[in-house]
């Protein structure tokens, strides 16, 4: 497949008439992304009340092909109660990715028992009395709540609260497969887990670290700020041990010129190996010290820690640093001068950073970078996890934590009368890890795929199969409701947020709170989220408890709930009169005042880690190609990568010559944690050699369950494995 030289530009724009098509014509998918609802994407946001394809600062139109991508999804037909006896269960273990999201909406509930061939619907009255009667039957501690980052703020909030009240602090988001490191990472630094800037920061910038993400695919809208930047004198400098197409050029589809004639994005662009980030972050700050360019002042008034740092970067050998990171000194030098000469510098990074054992690390070496130039605590400058999902960082606002902050957990006894479980609740992987030790016997997962998401697909597979019941709450089939199978499970079909009857609010990653108005649903089945949780709870709890749950499906009702309990949020009581869409007080820092309790921001000194993998064994990453979202695939080729097909292992041509292997040779890549045969060599020039690239969810058998020992992040991107030639084929 040949490779476009630049990300977005006309294919973006071709792809969304494509869209159009299949969404019903292109009027009908425009007065979907135009109305008043937060993009279903990525956390950059758009939309909210100043109605879609449009930025928080309600100044630009953009054009997102990935929200255009989303919508077209949840624009499709329904799936119709005959498929569920035309597609056994065996068939349905055969869809790839692609095919069970193409299968529609999911419209009735079903349930499949073990040892049934297929799916059977069944009326909600059934299938919630059957969920209730399991969770009275079952002692709370066997039980766990799993929730993705694309639901309200307002399902987020009443689940967990049913399942405290229920009895568990086994209740935890997809954060923990994925930005957890920079939440515990920035909350060691500033004593807040989220981004120290708001999206204004960043027009003021002069100067962009994108480490570890692949925005262009990712998060377009990001491009957008890039080119502005740039376009201003401003520099961008990209680490990363691939070198994507779209940061390194990308045609901005909302700007002509960008459009026309393409932007360059990457002013430096450093490949270090994977994993080599925390040496080669301890390098570009040595050089910064042996440049004199230390912001003393800032780091002596303002930080905990300089003296420490600065022994441990004057003792560091250079030889270590540069073997570590994979990185030559001309490069750090580079890197080193470029930041220096910058006035005002944003840090932003995603899962190439928090997808490591050493995650947490990553993300405090970033932040020592930004603080020893003083990089935080003023206009322009900051620190800036690029998150995911479009609600994930509300959902963890509003208490989908196993642990409470004790101002919320107080709070929250407070305002409902009611004593909530002290246990220790468990993170996503210790759930599925307490699964598979038979401790745990019912699984609830308010959207997302958990068998897809979680490192070592078999074991997931068999810990969730030892579960007696699993019950979803999804708008469309994943890979998890063919492999995540208990010996019950039970899919129940809920709306997407434009087609909520109540409004619903979400935060993006720079701690901005949206409202999305809803709309009519598209197909008469699904119910929405509060509504499935309210009716659940009644069941399980009653009508007389503490909660009145019935008044609790009033959206408002659970935004006064919320206004009243988490910091930061009291605005959200009357949004409904207002409209007014606001800013999470308290979380950024405009001044060098932080949230510690002397204010004083913390440097941290750390070990830089080995490479993974023996001399014989590769550096494996898994990621995302351009067509998809998470494990659910759009598209089976990935344009910018020019791969036509996922079932490939990207390889520098250098290791593909030295292991004897050729161009479509077909291998077996094997790792600690299983194996992956029939996988398609292809040399890829851009990945640094001695590392490869497959991607998720497919090669998940492949990663082992280690992860970050701090933020229990799982190390997605950092398997060693080996390849061998699958005998006989070619
Ligand atoms: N279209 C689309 N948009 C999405 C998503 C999607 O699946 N599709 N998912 C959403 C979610 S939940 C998330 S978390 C984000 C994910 O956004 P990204 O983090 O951009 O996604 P990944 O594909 O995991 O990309 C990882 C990037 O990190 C690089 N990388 C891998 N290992 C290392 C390393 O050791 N060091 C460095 N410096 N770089 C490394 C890879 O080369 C790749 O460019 O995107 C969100 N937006
Ligand atoms: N190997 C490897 N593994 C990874 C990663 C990686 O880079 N490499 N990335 C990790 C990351 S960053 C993340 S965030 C996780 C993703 O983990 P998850 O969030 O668990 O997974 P998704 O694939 O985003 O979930 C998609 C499903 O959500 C449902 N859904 C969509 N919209 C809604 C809605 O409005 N409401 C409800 N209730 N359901 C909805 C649909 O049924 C859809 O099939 O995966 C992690 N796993
Ligand atoms: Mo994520």
């Amino acid at each position: 497949m040949k490779r476009p030289k630049s990300g977005g530009g006309w294919p973006a724009v071709f792809y969304a008439w494509r869209k159009a098509r299949e969404a019903g014509g292109v009027l009908r998918l425009w007065r979907a992304m135009r109305s008043k609802n937060t993009c279903k994407t990525c956390a950059l946001g758009m939309g909210g009340q100043r109605g879609g394809m449009v930025n928080e600062s309600g100044r630009k139109f953009e054009v997102c092909k990935k929200s255009i991508q989303a919508m077209a999804a949840d624009m499709q037909g329904a799936i119709r109660p005959e498929f569920w006896s035309t597609y056994s269960l065996a068939q349905l273990r055969q869809f790839s990715p692609r095919e069970m999201e193409a299968c529609g909406r999911l419209v009735q509930p079903v349930a499949l028992t073990r040892g049934d061939d297929d799916y059977r619907p069944i009326g909600w009255e059934e299938a919630l009395a059957r969920v209730a009667e399991k969770l009275k039957s079952l002692s709370p501690d066997e039980t766990f709540f799993y929730f993705s980052g694309r639901s309200s703020n307002e399902a987020g909030f009443l689940l967990q609260l049913f399942a405290r009240l229920y009895g568990t602090n086994n209740v935890n988001n997809c954060s923990y497969f994925c930005h957890q490191a920079s939440g515990v990472g920035l909350s060691s630094v500033t004593g807040s887990g989220t981004a120290t800037i708001v999206l204004e920061d960043l027009d003021r910038a002069d100067l962009v670290f994108v480490i570890g993400g692949n925005p262009a695919s990712n998060h377009p809208r990001l491009m957008t700020v890039l080119k502005d930047l740039r376009r201003r004198g401003g520099n961008v400098i990209v680490i990363n041990p691939v070198v994507e197409t779209g940061l390194v050029n990308f045609r901005v589809p909302s700007d002509v010129r960008s459009l026309l004639f393409g932007t360059k994005i990457a002013s430096l662009y450093v490949q270090p190996h994977i994993g080599g980030d925390l040496a080669l972050l301890y390098g570009i700050a040595k050089r910064i010290d042996e440049m004199g360019a230390i912001d003393e002042p800032f780091v002596m008034d303002h930080c905990h820690g300089w003296p420490e740092l600065r022994d441990r970067l004057r003792a560091m050998p250079w030889q270590g640093i540069h073997e570590r990171s994979g990185v030559p000194q001309a490069e750090i030098d580079a890197a080193g001068e470029m930041y220096a000469a910058a006035k005002s510098a944003v840090f932003c990074w995603t899962m190439g950073i928090t997808h490591h054992v050493h995650g947490v690390h990553n993300v405090q070496a970033i932040a020592n970078l930004a603080l020893l130039r003083g990089m935080a605590g003023r206009p322009g400058a900051g620190l800036l996890p690029i998150r995911g999902h479009s609600n994930v960082q509300g959902i963890g606002s509003v208490g989908v934590t196993p642990k409470l902050k004790d101002a919320v957990f107080h709070r929250l006894q407070e305002h409902f009368g009611v004593r909530l479980p002290t246990t220790p609740g468990k993170d996503t992987l210790a759930c599925v890890e307490a699964a598979a030790a038979g401790e745990l016997k019912f699984g609830m997962c308010l959207g997302g795929n958990l068998f897809g998401s979680n490192p070592d697909a078999r074991f997931a597979e068999q810990a969730i199969s030892k579960l007696s019941t699993i019950v979803y709450l999804s708008t469309s089939l994943n890979t998890g409701h063919a492999r995540g199978l208990a010996e019950e499970t039970i899919i129940l079909p809920v709306l997407p947020r434009d087609e909520e009857p109540q409004a619903t609010t979400q935060e993006s990653m720079f701690n901005y709170v949206r409202l999305s108005d809803g709309g009519p649903p598209r197909h008469e089945g699904p119910l929405s989220e509060v509504d499935v949780i309210s009716r659940l709870a009644r069941g399980v709890l009653g009508e007389s408890g503490p909660v009145d749950w019935k008044l609790m499906a009033d959206h408002r009702r659970i935004r006064e709930a919320i206004a009243r309990i988490i910091p930061g949020f009291e605005a959200l009581a009357n949004i409904d009169d207002t409209k007014r869409e606001f800013q999470i007080g308290g979380r950024t820092f405009h001044l060098p005042t932080f949230a510690t309790p002397d204010g004083k921001a913390r440097l941290h000194v750390h070990e830089l880690p080995d490479l993974v993998g023996g001399p014989d064994e590769l550096r494996l990453m898994t990621v995302r190609s351009e067509g998809q979202f998470n494990t659910v695939v759009y598209e089976e080729y990935d344009l910018y990568r020019g791969q036509e097909r996922r079932d490939v292992i990207l390889m520098n041509p250098a290791d593909v010559e030295r292991l004897g292997l050729a161009a479509d040779q077909r291998v077996t890549v094997r790792s600690e944690a299983g194996e992956l045969g029939n996988i398609l060599v292809r040399p890829y020039p851009d990945i640094k050699a001695g590392n490869v690239l497959m991607y998720y969810p497919e090669a998940n058998v492949l990663v082992p369950r280690r992860f970050d020992a701090s933020s229990k992040t799982p190390a997605f991107k950092s398997v060693a494995v080996r390849l061998e030639t699958t005998a006989g084929a070619k």
